[in-house]
């Protein structure tokens, strides 16, 4: 309003740049306000979002009857965007229930029978009272260290219920927990990159497309396949990732897929396939950087302006240390990719401006620490780190890193409070506590005992063990009571057989479920949760871009007795009497007023903003009203993002978060934790399993990508299964040549087999994956017949429970070998989707 002309021209020429990017400027879609302001919609559409978009649903008579995008932004279609009424209305979990021996006796629970027994259904109150009372006896018996509530998982998008952080706020308010460290996605490389470049870097936002679309030469896409992954995203895909793909298939850059299998995206943008063996990216990264160094093609400046050990980590390629030279012939031996593709791919990196984007796969795979610090020095070397169209980015693939960060209110969410203090029938929260050192000892009783959480089978079996951990030493604690919510541990954990025998050992396990997951089957106390279309919440899309703050409005009556995390959560604090309730519920805010309080918080942010950068924002009334996402825009400077630019304009001034300021090549600090696991400098390390150590019994490299069609285990269960199943099973990829040795056809129902487990699955025979190499999908429910054979097709009944080093202690799904055959028995039945015995 009060801009003078030239300010305006100037920030109308910003947008300019960042409206073909926007074409959903807020405006109405046709939705009338005055139905969602009454209520539930009976017959019309609502708004809402998933991990994958921001979703119109069409309602008919009060059921959901069509789903679909809220807007246009790619051309390419978005499936999982389309089944949301069997994500309301399929294996739900309608009520609660209790394991049967476990009601019998909860002391003596006979933990053997789970996922045997059969359920009891037992009333609402019934259900909360026993969570209560076992909860409390756990407590007061074994110590905070006993209740386990890291709960991992993803949960659904929403800011309000989100379900872990709801079970934290919870078991805070009620005396503390033990949690767990890191994630699954990036286990390794979130705790070496802070070492190597001062953050966890996995989760920064990267070079701007806009940039790689100007500048670069060459894209590279290193162990990913983001037209599948960026389907989805932690908050709610804005999609505009997918959008950039689709421009950089239009634009004249060279793009090379180095992946053991020549992904969706690899076949999309036409890009060359280079196919290593399984876990050896180190070795060809080392091989590049060898020839390099031979050529004289390095980049010294940057090297002595900008990293530190670069010297060491020379010695070690020239076999100064362990009398191997690491050249490329060595590097060719070990990937299988010839040496002549080695000195081109080393070559055209240095003499063309080069963005190599890495997924996080490669870093899920025994010493996983170490491709990504590698990747980093060869970059190191090639110069182009912080340069226009060059250098890396551990985050394209995932929730539309690179998108432009937009300029708008940041919607909050729940807190899990602090932890309380539950004593002789008084809670007290630590702040209110006469005794701090009390308080904070509960605090710090539970926070001793946290551990990385891809250590829960060996944490649950050996209580009391202590393990190397990032330079620490960690305890296991005794854990006999586990709450879950907002994750399917039963799936998402490698090595499933060792996981059950760990599973066994607590006595009481309590799920918040939707869907009777495998998971939930294995509790001994069910939770009926709703879905996120059958309540009230609030999100952002884009965990990069926050472009949208997007209303996810109730849009059916919840299924059955299903409840909301926050009301469960809430009424077990109600047992443990009123100022417990209070404590967590705030005096008893309902779940509205929390999103009533991010909305206005948000609005706030945006009023310093003025006017011109973001899309005006109404009220809270009138946005909830009126149904319609809000849309923000970047501003010119995050359009021309560079990653690490500021530090390579200054690195005195900009120093990095490491030890040196610089990046590090090498690592003192790690050099004094001594570990023989993850030395001071990017190593080859030889995997435990792999095709350079296969056998007659296990002769194939099993990869377990995450899934094009589901979000790992999320939608398992709904009718988009029926595009993507073979013969109902889960469908494995293999060689053609591989398949035909074995007299495997297309559609085949095969056995996949190693000393750990084994699952039937369905063969799709193909050329688009290297000889010797098996993809089987994460995330298939678990689906044991009686002798522990997986009838449906869960890839973790396959994988290794190792971690990653004494460094990250991540997960090694990626690494490991199997054996197939041709199944030839009688094919049993799929009962996955299926409610357990004693189960409506
Ligand atoms: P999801 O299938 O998303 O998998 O593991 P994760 O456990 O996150 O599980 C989420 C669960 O939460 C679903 O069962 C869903 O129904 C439930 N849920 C959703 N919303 C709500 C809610 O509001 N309330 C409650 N109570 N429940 C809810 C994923 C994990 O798997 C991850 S992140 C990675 S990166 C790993 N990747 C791999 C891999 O690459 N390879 C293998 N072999 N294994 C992996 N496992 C890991």
């Amino acid at each position: 309003m009060g801009l003078d002309r030239r300010k305006f021209l100037k920030i109308g020429a910003n947008l300019s740049i960042a409206l073909p990017l926007m074409p959903n400027i807020i405006h109405a879609k046709g939705i009338e306000a005055s139905k969602i302001n009454s209520g539930l919609v009976k017959n019309g559409s609502v708004i809402t979002a998933a991990h994958w978009g921001i979703l119109k649903l069409s309602i008919k008579d009060g059921k959901i009857v069509k789903s679909e995008p809220w807007e246009k932004v790619t051309n390419m279609d978005n499936p999982l965007q389309h089944y949301t009424a069997d994500m309301v209305y399929k294996s739900r979990i309608k009520y609660p229930y209790v394991r049967k021996s476990y009601l019998e006796n909860p002391d003596n629970p006979k933990t053997e029978l789970r996922g045997k027994d059969e359920f009891v259904r037992v009333s609402y109150d019934e259900a909360i009272k026993l969570i209560a009372k076992e909860l409390k006896k756990t407590r007061e018996q074994k110590g905070t260290q006993a209740i386990f509530g890291g709960s991992y998982g993803w949960k659904s998008s929403g800011n309000m219920q989100n379900a872990r952080i709801l079970l934290h706020r919870f078991l805070n308010v009620t005396g503390g927990f033990v949690g767990v460290s890191g994630d699954y996605s990036t286990g390794a490389s979130q705790v070496i990159m802070p070492y190597v470049v001062g953050s966890i870097e996995v989760y920064e936002q990267q070079t701007s497309w806009d940039n790689i679309l100007k500048h670069s030469k060459y894209v590279v896409i290193w162990g990913a396949d983001p037209i599948s992954t960026l389907r989805i995203a932690w908050t709610a895909s804005d999609q505009r990732g997918l959008a950039y793909f689709e421009k950089l298939k239009k634009s004249k850059i060279k793009v090379i897929c180095i992946d053991p299998i020549r992904t969706d995206t690899c076949k999309f943008l036409n890009a060359k396939w280079i196919a290593p063996k399984p876990n050896t990216d180190v070795a060809l990264m080392m091989g590049m950087a060898s020839h390099l160094i031979a050529k004289q093609k390095v980049d010294y400046n940057f090297l002595e302006t900008y990293t530190t050990g670069f010297e060491q980590f020379k010695s070690y390629l020239e076999g100064k240390e362990d009398g191997i030279k690491k050249d490329v012939k060595w590097a060719s031996q070990i990937c299988g990719i010839e040496e002549k593709t080695i000195r081109e791919l080393a070559e055209n990196f240095y003499d063309n401006p080069t963005m190599i984007m890495s997924g996080w796969a490669m870093q899920r795979a025994q010493h996983g620490e170490q491709p990504h610090w590698m990747l980093v020095t060869l970059c190191s070397m090639l110069g182009q780190i912080g340069t226009k169209g060059g250098g890396f980015g551990l985050s394209y693939h995932y929730s539309n890193g690179g998108v432009p960060t937009c300029k708008g209110g940041v919607i909050g969410g729940i807190t899990a409070l602090s932890v309380g203090i539950w004593k002789n029938g008084k809670f007290k929260g630590l702040a209110q506590s006469n005794n701090a050192s009390e308080g904070a000892e509960w605090l710090q009783n539970a926070a001793s005992y946290s551990f990385p959480l891809a250590r829960i089978s060996d944490a649950l079996l050996h209580p009391g063990k202590t393990i190397d951990h990032n330079g620490e030493k960690i305890t296991y604690p005794n854990i006999d009571f586990i709450y879950w919510v907002g994750g399917n541990p039963l799936v998402h954990h490698q090595d499933t057989n060792t996981l059950l025998k760990a599973w066994r050992k607590p006595r009481t396990i309590v799920v918040n479920e939707i869907y009777w997951t495998p998971s939930a089957k294995m509790a001994d106390i069910v939770m009926p949760a709703t879905s996120s279309y059958e309540r009230d919440d609030i999100t952002m899309s884009g965990d990069y871009a926050n472009m949208h703050i997007v209303p996810m409005k109730q849009a059916v009556l919840p299924e059955g007795e299903s409840k909301d995390d926050y009301e469960i959560f809430a009424d077990i604090c109600k047992v443990y009497g009123e100022n417990v309730f209070n404590a967590y519920t705030q005096n008893g805010l309902k779940a509205k007023d929390f999103i009533k309080e991010y909305y206005e918080n948000a609005l706030n942010q945006t009023k310093s903003f003025g006017e011109v950068f973001a899309t005006p924002m109404p009220s809270f009334e009138e946005f909830w009203a009126k149904n319609e996402p809000i849309t923000f825009q970047a501003p010119n400077e995050n359009v021309e993002y560079i990653r690490f630019a500021d530090f390579i304009e200054d690195p005195i001034l900009n120093t990095l978060g490491t030890d040196s300021g610089l990046i590090e090549i090498y690592s003192q600090s790690i050099a004094k934790y001594n570990y023989d696991d993850c030395k001071a400098h990017p190593t080859w390390f030889e995997p435990i399993e792999w095709l350079g150590n296969a056998s007659k019994e296990a002769p194939f490299h099993l990869l377990t990508n995450h899934p094009a069609n589901r979000l790992h285990s999320q939608m398992c269960h709904t009718s988009l299964r029926e595009k993507y199943a073979v013969k109902g099973r889960e469908p494995i990829l293999i060689n053609k040549k591989d398949a035909s040795k074995l007299g495997i056809k297309n559609g085949d129902i095969v056995r996949v087999f190693n000393k750990r487990g084994e699952v039937l699955a369905g063969a799709v025979v193909s050329d688009d994956i290297l000889e010797g190499v098996v993809r089987l999908c994460e995330g298939g429910w678990y689906d044991p017949d009686e002798k522990g054979l997986c009838k449906y097709g869960s890839a973790n009944v396959l994988t290794l429970d190792m971690p990653t080093s004494k460094l990250a202690n991540g997960n090694i799904a990626h690494t490991g070998l199997v054996n197939i055959e041709k199944y030839k028995g009688d094919l049993p039945l799929v009962t996955a989707f299926k409610s357990p015995k004693g189960a409506l």
